[in-house]
């Protein structure tokens, strides 16, 4: 345990504020355990101070010095540190879940002396009393943020501390030849750096090898957390805004038979399987005379150049056109399904007529009208993004900018490293950039060089012999 210590009591509300059977009031810090005694009278004249650690008792609740005002009938738990969520001594106070009775109690609880907790304040004091490292932390503001089962997934994963044990062991690694240099610079007479060159660049290279790993999962990583932003592109009257419609479950967009219906972006958030899309519909691609259309289509074109993924639909009750040529050489190369809409109908396009055209991709043949191969799309989507390979391997994901960025920066100070060795500079030289890639790997786990590199060298080369 580092050896901060909060002297005011938190307390905040830890359920959602809204209608629902009970709503929990939290209480965590030194003086927890008095301040629900304050408010609640147990049977038999019972206190919690006297109660012992990780027990529920059931009792009455109201105004600190207004026995007589009770208002609930609750249940409390008491937590004595260190073994709570914030390693402080909380209570939780179960009350019946109307959205006045929880304001209510935590009124009361603030009355007896706690102090309204800000944002995310517990977990700040979990982390800095040393109970969860700042990867986990970062976690549980992802896990209540999370928009999807799989960002949920690897938030959880990220809270077991998948990325803490990669980052960690990294680090700890880099440290150590830190140390070793540190040691034989200072000591030569016992510490060798004869060869130490070679050993150290074979080292090198396989830190870069694991850093760029991690790195490449973080575009995963952001799909995962903030959604994949899909664009549907096609001609007029394709049956584009029927998809959207079709995804969403609902009329979102409005669909009629007149070219150039819709005019503007139409964005709507799905779920398919543990995903999210965040699906855009916008105007048919022509070479509109309307110059509010003619906006339109300049939008849908930008939409697709940044798109993670392209939903391309064909009316395939119809001959291809210009407008088909136009898009189809437009999104080659990009992540897209073609969907051959209409198959209701008498179709007269097909897959062949498209890659004529230079259109690659996954093709779905659909009906937006009758649901029909909707299924089929979504499996598309879910195979496309590999979701098999991210939910279940053990694989620890990046889905924070902010680890994205450090172990980039980790990655430069390595790289300069190996540039070093391959120029024969001297250990101490080469040891300052190791030091900034472990201090940069350091702040992602919210550890602190100075101290880790001083516990390193006097643990392990027994400096000062
Ligand atoms: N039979 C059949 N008709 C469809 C299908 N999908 C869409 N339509 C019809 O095609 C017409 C155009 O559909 P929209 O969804 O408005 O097409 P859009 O691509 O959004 O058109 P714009 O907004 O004008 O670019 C409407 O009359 C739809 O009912 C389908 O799968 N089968
Ligand atoms: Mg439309």
């Amino acid at each position: 345990m580092k050896d901060i210590f909060f002297e005011d009591t938190i307390a905040a509300i830890s359920t959602a504020v809204s209608e629902a059977g009970i709503g929990i009031v939290r209480i965590s810090g030194p003086d927890a355990v008095g301040i629900a005694d304050r408010v609640l009278t147990l049977p038999g004249k019972k206190t919690l101070a006297e109660a012992p650690t990780h027990t529920i008792h059931y009792g009455f609740l109201h105004g600190s010095g207004d026995e007589e005002g009770e208002f609930d009938e609750v249940l409390a738990t008491v937590m004595r540190g260190p073994k709570s969520y914030t390693a402080e001594d909380t209570v939780e106070i179960n009350c019946h879940g109307g959205v006045y009775t929880v304001q209510k109690a935590l009124e009361a609880v603030i009355g007896a002396g706690a102090r309204l907790a800000e944002p995310g304040e517990f977990t700040k004091r979990a982390f800095l009393n040393g109970r969860i490292d700042l990867t986990r932390a970062e976690a549980v503001m992802e896990v209540i943020r999370a928009k999807s089962d799989l960002a949920l997934k690897s938030s959880v994963k990220a809270l077991r501390g998948s990325v803490w044990k990669s980052v960690s062991a990294l680090r700890g690694e880099i440290l150590h030849e830190c140390a070793f240099i540190e040691a034989a610079l200072d000591d030569p007479e016992h510490y060798s750096l004869d060869n130490y060159a070679d050993s150290l660049g074979a080292l090198c290279g396989d830190w870069k090898k694991r850093l760029s790993r991690l790195i490449s999962t973080a575009k995963g990583g952001k799909l995962i957390s903030e959604g994949i932003n899909t664009v549907i592109i096609g001609r007029p009257n394709a049956g584009k805004s029927s998809l959207l419609n079709r995804f969403a479950g609902e009329e979102r967009a409005i669909v009629t038979r007149v070219e150039g219906t819709t005019r503007d972006v139409i964005r709507h958030t799905v779920r398919v399987g543990g995903l999210t899309l965040n699906l855009a519909d916008t105007a048919g691609i022509r070479d509109a005379r309307d110059e509010v259309e003619q906006i339109g289509v300049e939008l849908a074109l930008d939409l697709a150049k940044e798109a993670d993924l392209i939903l391309y639909v064909v009316d395939s009750a119809r001959e291809l056109d210009e407008n088909d040529r136009q898009i189809a050489g437009l999104i080659k190369d990009r992540k897209v399904i073609v969907l051959l809409n209409k198959s209701d109908l008498d179709t007269v396009t097909d897959e062949a007529a498209v890659r004529a055209l230079g259109g690659n991709g996954r093709f779905v043949p659909l009906s937006a009208l009758t649901g029909e191969g909707m299924e089929q799309l979504e499996k598309e989507i879910l195979d496309m993004f590999h979701i098999g390979d991210l939910s279940f391997n053990e694989e620890a994901v990046i889905t924070s900018m902010r680890h994205k960025d450090l172990l980039e920066k980790a990655l430069g100070s390595l790289e300069r490293v190996s540039q070093a060795l391959e120029d024969g500079m001297p250990e101490d030289l080469v040891n300052i950039d190791l030091v900034e890639a472990a201090s940069q790997l350091g702040q992602i786990t919210g550890e602190s060089i100075r101290d880790d590199l001083a516990d390193e060298i006097f643990s392990k080369f027994c400096m000062g012999k």
